[in-house]
């Protein structure tokens, strides 16, 4: 085989949900060969474009295509400090699109490269919100009738910024302060409501489907370890996020107090962060966020090293993973054998459009379509026309605050 260097690297930005997508795109010395990965950290994502324009780019014109572990350890070690979020989003985007560019090249999806299939597809979960437990129920219901086995439920604490429902965030910097709170949530009136929400959501759907939670970090940890006994009866699939990474020792407690399966991992960056959790057998669920890891490359060396320990996967499919994400999502979720779940946003038609071969869904499952590398290719023209939408801050978040005004953990 001829040997492939890299001629170029470049950022796509589009929001064809509008949700701001980096994707990167590696251009090689074979006319019409190149490969996509995905950059995207939403909150921040013009400073990962700058991160691959000036930065990786320059570093990787010329190197073998071939040569994605060394690109992974050799682009990391050229920055000194590293695996911070913005600078491993852009690695996810060069790594990515390696292996894209390798499964074309060697003519096989990515996921063969890797193993092979363990399993024909995967399946998800999807996200039900709402106002009050029964419109939640509701939503459950008609994923249910789409053949969706899976599903995240979160209620809105009245009047309050709740994470994961429609309580949209005020972005105005004018008033909020410490001393004129916004964007209010307090911790206890959630921990109090939620068990109602699954209390109404068995009560109404049965107990044939799986129900999950995903707390977001919201809580001070005892009330966390009191919302998981609360919810024990309910018999979750899995109960997410109930700490925040700067608490981990805390998941030793959390563990002792309960058997509420968890999930956990999506804010970590540095791989090393969920080695204690994993180690440990402290959590059920990893649900690392591919881009923020560094790519596809340390992602399957997680969930190896996962598979020894139980700890089964669970990759970060929200609406800010793009299509590119997904399909790398599923092709790991293919190849591990302790693929556990797969979160999923479902896609809209401009996204579809913009994404020719995006993974399918059928019966609540994600299907590959069995394309060469990750099967995905993207629109560019299209794509331009979904420019990241205007903000305030630019898809930052503002902040959320206890009534006294204090911070609360998005
Ligand atoms: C989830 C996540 C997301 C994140 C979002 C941040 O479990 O789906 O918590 O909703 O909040 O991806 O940008
Ligand atoms: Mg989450």
């Amino acid at each position: 085989m001829s040997k492939i260097t890299i001629d170029r690297v470049r950022c796509i930005e589009t929001a064809p949900a509008g949700i701001r997508l980096v994707i990167v795109k590696v251009e090689t010395n074979q006319p019409g060969l190149y490969g996509l990965g995905c950059a995207t950290f939403t909150q921040r994502p013009k400073t990962v474009v700058e991160a691959v324009h000036h930065y990786l780019d320059p570093f990787l014109r010329g190197r073998n295509a071939d040569e994605i572990e060394d690109i992974y350890w050799s682009s990391q070690m050229s920055s000194y400090w590293r695996n911070g979020p913005v600078l491993n989003n852009a690695l996810s985007g060069v790594d990515m699109a390696l292996w894209d560019i390798k499964g074309k090249r060697a003519g096989m999806p990515v996921y063969e490269l890797l193993g092979g299939k363990c399993r024909m597809s995967a399946a998800t979960y999807v996200h039900a919100s709402g106002a009050e437990p029964a419109e939640v129920v509701d939503k459950a219901r008609a994923f249910l009738e789409q053949g969706y086995r899976h599903i995240r439920m979160q209620v809105e604490v009245p009047g309050q910024a709740t994470y994961g429902t429609s309580s949209d965030l005020q972005v105005d910097r004018a008033v909020d302060g410490p001393t004129s709170p916004h964007n209010v949530f307090e911790p206890a009136d959630y921990v109090r409501l939620a068990p109602r929400l699954f209390e109404c959501a068995r009560r109404e759907l049965g107990d044939e489907i799986e129900l999950l939670h995903d707390v977001h970090e919201r809580v001070p940890p005892p009330m966390a370890i009191e919302l998981a006994k609360a919810l024990e009866p309910f018999r979750l699939f899995f109960y997410e996020d109930p700490l925040p990474p700067e608490e981990i020792d805390y998941f030793h407690l959390l563990r002792q107090h309960s058997s509420i399966p968890i999930a956990m991992g999506e804010l970590f960056n540095n791989p090393n962060e969920f080695l204690p959790l994993v180690k440990d057998r402290l959590i059920d669920f990893i649900r690392l966020h591919l881009s923020q890891v560094g790519g596809l490359s340390p992602a399957k060396k997680i969930a190896s090293l996962c598979e020894f320990f139980g700890v089964r996967t669970a990759w970060h499919g929200p609406g800010d993973t793009s299509p590119v994400g997904h399909a790398a999502n599923l092709a790991l979720d293919l190849c591990c054998q302790n693929f556990g779940l797969q979160e999923f946003t479902p896609f809209n038609q401009a996204t579809l459009d913009v994404f020719p071969g995006c993974p399918q869904v059928r019966d609540g499952s994600l299907w590959p379509n069995d394309q060469p590398g990750l099967g995905i290719d993207i629109n560019e023209e299209l794509a331009a026309k979904f420019p990241f939408p205007d903000h305030p801050y630019n898809g930052a978040w503002p902040a959320i605050r206890r009534r006294d005004g204090s911070i609360v953990r998005p």
